[in-house]
């Protein structure tokens, strides 16, 4: 483990802020005061955040539907991402974005995106335009095990390779496609890794409910990418705590599911475990991020709550470009 005690702190906070946002969201939305669709991130923070530890703002991600916590951990800003999930005229992309379509250029977040398997396209392109600059940036696209399937990503790998383009293909296969499981779903050939193999990529897998396997694992993928060897690809097997959406009954889940993944794969408690073991980071310490990130979490709610609704003079901003 070669991170230092403020790079660990800070990871575990970011991860932390990911969990309380969207823990706080299944409250909030039961609610009602939330229009739209909603896909929580819960069970997949060390994905997000081992990954876009090794980031900067230069450094472009695409997201999925699933986007809050690619968001976050890309260093979106807490407050106006629960205004702009609110529908807030406050919020980063003036309430026009809302949970699904959430951008924020200037941290390098090209967009979350509601078409499966639509963001890999954009990063190949964000990747040839970095790859033109050349100064060793990266762009890298989330995709799930049900986006593995769709054509725009075969063909975006396949133009990668073609192009030599500095994108980073991460798979985070939390088992389910909406409500169809991955063992139905993808071929006999289980290994969504492979398929980028099969195009010529060099791919990684490892455990993603590990911060650390995911954060060593990307020290190795970035370098090479970096390097100018072209682009790779990565697997993580995840969990995803909620439902496909607010609101899905969850029918499909095996019996005791839920509870044995909260319990046996959540990136959080190993994480405290790994740093415990290793003598890192004292309990106390962590329990005192806690806290904080809770005061934050509800700060963001209130401020969301509070926050200015669209106007009618606001239908025709942010529509079109103007030059
Ligand atoms: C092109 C397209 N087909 C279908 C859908 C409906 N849909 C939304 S999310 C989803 C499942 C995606 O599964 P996966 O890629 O594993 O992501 P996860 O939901 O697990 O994060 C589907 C089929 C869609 N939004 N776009
Ligand atoms: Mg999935």
């Amino acid at each position: 483990m070669q991170l230092s005690r403020e790079e660990l702190l800070q990871a575990y906070r970011r991860m932390k802020v990911i969990r309380e946002f969207e823990e706080r969201l299944h409250v909030e939305i039961a609610t009602g005061q939330i229009a739209g669709f909603t896909h929580l991130y819960c069970g997949q923070e060390a994905v997000a955040v081992g990954v876009c530890e090794h980031l900067d703002a230069s450094d472009k991600i695409v997201s999925t539907h699933r986007g809050h916590g690619h968001c976050l951990a890309k260093g979106c800003d807490v407050d106006g991402m629960m205004k702009e999930i609110y529908g807030s005229r406050e919020g980063l992309c003036n309430g026009k974005g809302g949970s699904m379509h959430i951008a924020d250029v200037d941290k390098g977040m090209l967009g979350a995106n509601g078409i499966v398997g639509a963001g890999a396209p954009i990063a190949v392109g964000a990747a040839l335009s970095l790859k033109l600059d050349g100064q060793g940036k990266v762009a890298i696209t989330f995709s799930g095990d049900g986006a593995c399937n769709q054509g725009t990503t075969f063909e975006a790998m396949n133009l990668a390779v073609v192009t030599k383009a500095p994108c980073i293909f991460v798979f985070e296969n939390n088992h389910y496609s909406e409500h169809t499981g991955f063992e139905y779903a993808v071929g006999t050939n289980k290994d969504i890794a492979s398929r980028a193999e099969a195009f010529g990529m060099k791919v990684w897998r490892a455990d993603g409910t590990d911060f650390f396997a995911v954060y060593e694992t990307m020290r190795d993928v970035l370098e090479y990418v970096r390097d100018g060897n072209g682009p790779a690809a990565v697997e993580f097997d995840t969990e995803r705590f909620f439902g496909h959406f607010e609101g899905d009954p969850q029918n499909y889940r095996g019996k005791g599911e839920l509870e044995r993944i909260r319990a046996e794969r959540d990136c959080l408690t190993n994480f405290r475990q790994k740093v415990a073991d290793a003598k890192l980071l004292e309990g106390t310490v962590l329990d005192a991020i806690d806290e904080e990130v809770l005061d934050q979490i509800d700060a963001a709610v209130d401020a969301a709550r509070a926050a200015e609704r669209p106007q009618a003079e606001d239908v025709l901003t942010n529509v079109y470009v103007t030059y």
